[in-house]
Parts: C-alpha cells; sequence; structure tokens
C-alpha cells in the first residue's frame, strides 16, 4: 500500500519533539515553574487525533499534555510562556505544565480526575446541541485510579 507523506504533520510533530527536548533541558537547569513531564514519543498520537477535531470540539489532557496542546491548538509560544511562568503564557504562567487552558483544551495531573469533567463538558455541549466531539487522554496508570 501507498502512502502519501504529510510534510506539514511530520514538521509538527518534530516542533513538538524540540520544544519538549528544550523543557528537558530548561528543566535540569532549574528554570522552569514546577515540574515537567514531556510526551517524547507519542508527537504523532498527538497530531492524528489533532487532525480530526474542529476548533468546536475539545481535549481533555494529563500530566504528558504539552503534544496534545500544541497539535490542537498550536500554541507554541504560549506553552513555552507557561513553562517559564510568564503572564503571556497559556494560563498566565500560574498554572505551568499540568495546568493548561485555552481555546477547548483542558489539562490535569489528577489521575481519573479529568474523565468525569470531561463527561461533564461533554454533557453541557450537548444540551447545546453544537455536536462538538470530546476527546480524554489516559495513560494506563491510569486505569483504576479515581472514577476509571
Ligand atoms: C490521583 C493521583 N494519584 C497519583 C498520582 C501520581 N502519578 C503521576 S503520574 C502517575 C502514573 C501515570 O501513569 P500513566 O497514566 O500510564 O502515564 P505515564 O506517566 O506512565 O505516561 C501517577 C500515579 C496522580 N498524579 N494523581
Amino acid at each position: 500500500m501507498k502512502m502519501a507523506i504529510n510534510h506539514k504533520i511530520i514538521k509538527q510533530a518534530l516542533t513538538i519533539r524540540r520544544v519538549e527536548e528544550k523543557f528537558l533541558d530548561l528543566f535540569s537547569q532549574g528554570k522552569l515553574n514546577g515540574t515537567v513531564h514531556t510526551c517524547v514519543g507519542q508527537e504523532f498520537s498527538a497530531m492524528a487525533f489533532a487532525a480530526q477535531l474542529e476548533k468546536r470540539d475539545f481535549i481533555f489532557s494529563n500530566h504528558r499534555c504539552h503534544g496534545h496542546y500544541m497539535a490542537f491548538t498550536d500554541d507554541v509560544r504560549g506553552l513555552l510562556a507557561e513553562l517559564l511562568g510568564k503572564a503571556s503564557g497559556t494560563s498566565g504562567g500560574i498554572g505551568s505544565s499540568q495546568h493548561l487552558c485555552r481555546s477547548n483544551f483542558y489539562s490535569n495531573g489528577i489521575q481519573g480526575g479529568i474523565v468525569p469533567v470531561a463527561a461533564g463538558y461533554a454533557l453541557g455541549n450537548k444540551l447545546n446541541k453544537n455536536g462538538a466531539i470530546g476527546v480524554v487522554f489516559i495513560g494506563d496508570g491510569t486505569l483504576g485510579e479515581g472514577a476509571l
């Protein structure tokens, strides 16, 4: 089977990798505001999901949310500023790595906590009849935690 190469997706996945590597570097220098969990190796899953979504759709992500955020919002500068604790960051510089909130994207590091929140958000959307799709990202280590 012949597969088309989508250069835009590859470029964005490489951007995600570079940003994550930069975060690891900055963290080891003690320059980040808070902790950092990267999504190195998971860049294409972020791109694959984001490519299927529209602006009205929404994502809830977990502690490894940077790639999902960049893929969905394209807001690399906001993410960089956020982890550096700057007011221009995604969450005003106070949320840091795990608490991103902008343009229908939300993240939280409490394992098992985002699924019921996303379900409530989806219910609100359903009541509004806007037809939005919601995606929740969890890892296998989250199964058995909280409402899961
Ligand atoms: C309620 C809760 N308990 C414990 C933790 C600590 N914790 C952080 S990451 C993690 C494991 C996550 O595993 P997984 O979802 O598979 O993601 P991975 O980090 O392995 O990619 C745990 C238990 C947490 N964040 N929230």
